[in-house]
């Protein structure tokens, strides 16, 4: 296989991340599954990814969309079967693309075996499975809050105790502190090693070691102790690639987590980017401008700190947020441009790049009725403000910008009845503009936003100065370019976007007539060569290389 002898083969590769239930329904069902991705295999090939992120695909009852697995060594039977797993990840192999599974080890389903035998008394053998603290029907241990809402303490009457869940009432937190949890969630990592995936993205990895006595919930003290703990275990067994979900991290606290020496992870996936038209203190629901200069200096820091010291993910969209091009593009008059740019932008850096499905298409957020929506969180949020005496007209304005069901939409296919996703009614409305927005329509198209993610790949794959080249930011304070350099011994690259819908003009003095224009969203000959090299087009983006 491609790269297999590299240990560091996938600081190469670009990423894809697929969220089954809406990627592709094979049997009328209305639900996206296995055989469904296996037969979207070659569109991915096309695209050139190296490696696919498989949100969950274990059984669960669905509360939160698989990450409450009620068993991790089953698939649901909506996703399919083991033996659709295998061939799956064969049929991957052999078109050169490793499958990477999402590890959800903070938490399990209410339904899970372990708990449903922990809640029976506190004599039970996996009663110690899960974190309990006793008190009194209706008096809650602390004020300690679930992500999703409300406490984060449920009451069970048969043990007299409450459970802590950092997520739904439906997704027990487990006991890292009990050894014998480790070695069982061990046992399993290194099961699904044998059946040849390619690595693993550990859910809000950050959050296991939780002290909920002193209402600590992520870098607990003993975090680091359990993840080098894991990764001896498990993954240094085999040359995987691991991702760990950390929403606390810090570049200080990544180059722990992604440290050369391999005793944590590959990488893992920091939000300080992606949170920053959040306000301090304020919820993702209150919405707030994107502090341009922010984001700049923001990035520019975690390329700089990780530098020969630690690896970088890159992504703007997953599963959980709202679509790029929507949120920081424009997803109307220059949807296609946009989409671009935030692709370039991203794609120039150090680190391996994330696709989100349907990113690579320039699909846009949703507006829809409420019932329309899937989300636990979005729909706890929505009762929950309804309550407060918010506007129904507020809420849902915060739903259309932020909710996670705007990522979630079945993928678009093509321009025929459901988007080409099923053949059914799907579990989710298929957003209305799949007519312009499909994948059929874009591939082969050049001047389509999936042409320009394939020739960023290519670019990637092309030039070694994509993987490993010095970063430096251009025109700190510049209110509308994004610019940045990245040079090796083979060549120095500029990036060069102009992050806004108006035409600019970029104060950069450089010799351009010395440089190859690598890559412009507007066509090359729009670029140096045609137009000239300072004036930009709304959302305009370039890549220049200039060899050494
Ligand atoms: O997400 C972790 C997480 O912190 C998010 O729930 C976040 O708080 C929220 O999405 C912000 O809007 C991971 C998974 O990616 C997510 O899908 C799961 O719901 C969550 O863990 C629980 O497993
Ligand atoms: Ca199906």
């Amino acid at each position: 296989m491609e790269g297999s002898k590299n240990k560091d083969w996938w600081k190469q590769c670009v990423i894809y991340q697929i969220y089954p239930k809406s990627f592709q329904d094979s049997n009328g069902d209305g639900i996206g599954d296995l055989n469904g991705i296996i037969q979207r295999l070659d569109y991915l090939q096309e695209l050139g990814i190296g490696a696919i992120w498989l949100s969950p695909v274990c059984q669960s009852p669905q509360d939160d969309n698989g990450y409450d697995i009620s068993d991790y060594q089953e698939i649901d039977p909506m996703f399919g079967s083991m033996e659709d797993m295998e061939r799956l990840i064969q049929e991957a192999e052999n078109r050169g693309i490793r499958m990477i599974m999402d590890l959800v080890l903070n938490h399990t389903s209410d339904e899970h075996a372990w708990f449903v035998e922990a809640k029976k008394s506190r004599e039970n053998p996996y009663h110690n499975y899960y974190v309990w603290r006793d008190g009194e029907e209706g008096v809650l241990p602390n004020d300690m809050k679930s992500c999703f809402g409300g406490s984060a303490w449920e009451w069970v009457p048969e043990v007299g105790q409450y459970y802590l869940h950092q997520f739904s009432v439906k997704q027990p937190d487990l006991n890292w502190e009990n050894e014998t949890v480790r070695e069982e969630l061990y046992r399993m990592i290194r099961w699904w090693m044998e059946k040849g995936v390619g690595g693993f993205r550990l859910d809000v990895i950050d959050q296991i070691a939780k002290e909920p006595d002193r209402k600590i919930t992520n870098n607990g003290p003993r975090l680091h102790e359990f993840i080098q703990e894991l990764s001896r275990e498990t993954f240094q067994r085999g040359n995987l690639i691991t991702v760990g979900e950390a929403w606390g991290a810090t570049p200080e606290l990544a180059k722990k987590y992604s440290n050369p020496d391999g005793s944590e992870f590959s990488m893992v996936f920091q939000f300080e980017h992606i949170v920053l038209d959040q306000e301090e203190g304020k919820e993702k629901w209150d919405l707030a401008p994107l502090p341009f200069l922010e984001l700049k200096r923001v990035l520019a820091r975690w390329q700089e700190e990780l530098y020969q010291c630690g690896w970088n993910s890159l992504f703007w969209d997953n599963h959980d947020l709202p679509r790029i091009v929507s949120r920081w593009g424009n997803d109307m008059e220059y949807r296609t441009e946009s989409a671009k740019m935030l692709a370039v932008l991203l794609h120039g850096m150090q680190g391996t790049p994330y696709i989100y499905q349907g990113e690579e298409l320039g699909m846009t957020n949703v507006q829809y009725q409420i019932e329309e929506y899937r989300d636990i969180e979005t729909l706890n949020m929505y009762l929950e403000r309804k309550v407060k005496g918010y506007k129904e007209s507020d809420i849902m304005e915060s739903i259309y910008a932020k909710s996670r069901d705007n990522a979630r939409t079945p993928m678009q296919w093509e321009d025929a009845a459901n988007a080409g996703f099923t053949e059914g009614k799907p579990w989710m409305k298929v957003n209305p503009n799949y007519r312009e927005i499909n994948a059929k329509s874009q591939v082969g198209d050049p001047d389509s936003v999936f042409s320009c993610y394939q020739a960023l790949i290519q670019m990637r794959k092309q030039y070694s100065v994509f993987v490993d080249g010095k970063f430096q930011l251009l025109l700190p304070e510049d209110e509308r370019f994004f610019a940045y350099t990245r040079e090796n011994q083979d060549g120095k690259l500029y990036v060069i976007c102009n992050f806004y819908g108006e035409p600019a003009e970029c104060s950069l003095d450089e010799d351009w007539g010395k440089m190859e224009l690598l890559y412009c969203n507007y066509g090359k000959e729009n670029g140096n060569g045609g137009n000239s090299a300072i004036a930009y087009q709304p959302y305009e983006a370039r890549i220049y290389l200039l060899r050494q």
